[in-house]
């Protein structure tokens, strides 16, 4: 592992709608603006999904994530690893065009197929919905699986990483997932330096108890040993906790209203950048350093913005 903290900021996602926060970025300036203060505030890298610019709604629309890219491509030298876990109800080959369009430096490879269950936030905002699709889109998630075959997985490493450079920001949402990749690892498939974002939080995958994440950890080493750059993130109420906790066991964090929508207890944040300086702050009491984009990218062996098609 580096020794300096890769901070990456998931500044918009799918799991959070506009009507939980209102300061979830929804038109492309705003995520460009969100995404240029994260980075400016200690994010090296910049984790994006892509809203309709009239009511927030996921969407796949290249043009609208080209936007996006180029917008933070001219104001910042940020990292920026492009979702290919899209949507729920989004298909894989809408998922993965703007992996092969934009050719970024780093996409997500989420390591399986699986429930993630984010209806159970419906309750708290009953009646109260800005648009008509926020409700059924949290509820499609009860009957919709999110997609990620073993066959999709096998594309992205071969077929996708060959054609466009990328390497990935691998998604596990629980310990078999780290199994899973070892497997295509032991195949040649996954070369070091592996980034690997441990999910804990998400209904359908592992908790957010501090135990599993030193369970995950252990689990990482015996695995990859020194071949793993490993970052975690928590979903909802425990994010700071469990980012806080992964740090102290040396990992790299990820912050961000895509996966958590509060600064502290009954507080929203007030943006992506306040979540960002907030962790940066723990780091700094820590006595962690925090990793410039440059640093980032030597540490991932990325191919460089000048190789990016955007
Ligand atoms: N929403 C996160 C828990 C992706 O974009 O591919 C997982 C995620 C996956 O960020
Ligand atoms: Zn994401």
């Amino acid at each position: 592992m580096a020794d300096k903290r890769i901070v990456t900021c998931a500044i918009t996602g799918a799991s959070h709608t506009p009507t939980m926060n209102n300061d979830i970025p929804m038109t492309v300036e705003d995520h460009v603006d969100q995404a240029v203060a994260s980075n400016a505030a200690g994010a090296a890298v910049i984790h994006i999904h892509a809203r309709d610019p009239n009511d927030g709604r996921p969407t796949a629309d290249v043009g609208i994530f080209r936007d996006y890219c180029s917008g933070i491509k001219e104001r910042s030298d940020a990292i920026i690893s492009i979702t290919t876990g899209g949507a729920t109800g989004q298909s894989i080959e809408d998922r993965l065009r703007v992996i092969k369009e934009l050719q970024p430096e780093l996409a997500t490879c989420n390591l399986g197929t699986m429930n993630y269950g984010l209806f159970q936030m419906i309750p708290k905002y009953e009646g109260r919905w800005k648009y008509d699709w926020e409700e059924s889109f949290l509820e499609s998630t009860r009957t919709e699986p999110f997609v990620n075959r073993f066959a999709d997985i096998e594309y992205m490493l071969t077929e996708l990483a060959a054609e466009t450079g990328c390497r990935f920001e691998f998604e596990a949402y629980d310990i078999g997932h780290l199994y899973t990749l070892a497997y295509y690892a032991d195949q040649g498939l996954v070369k070091p330096p592996i980034f690997m974002q441990f999910v804990m939080g998400t209904l359908g995958g592992i908790g957010p108890d501090i135990e599993n994440v030193v369970a995950m950890k252990q689990a990482a080493d015996r695995l990859f040993g020194k071949d793993i750059e490993w970052s975690i993130l928590g979903g909802g109420r425990f994010q700071f906790d469990i980012v806080t906790a992964g740090a102290t066991l040396g990992g790299h964090v990820r912050v961000g209203l895509e996966d958590g929508i509060y600064i502290r207890k009954g507080r929203l944040a007030e943006s992506n950048q306040e979540q960002v300086e907030k962790i940066v702050r723990i780091l700094d009491e820590l006595s962690k350093e925090v990793a410039t984009p440059a640093e980032a990218r030597e540490t991932l062996d990325l191919k460089g913005l000048d190789n990016v098609a955007f």
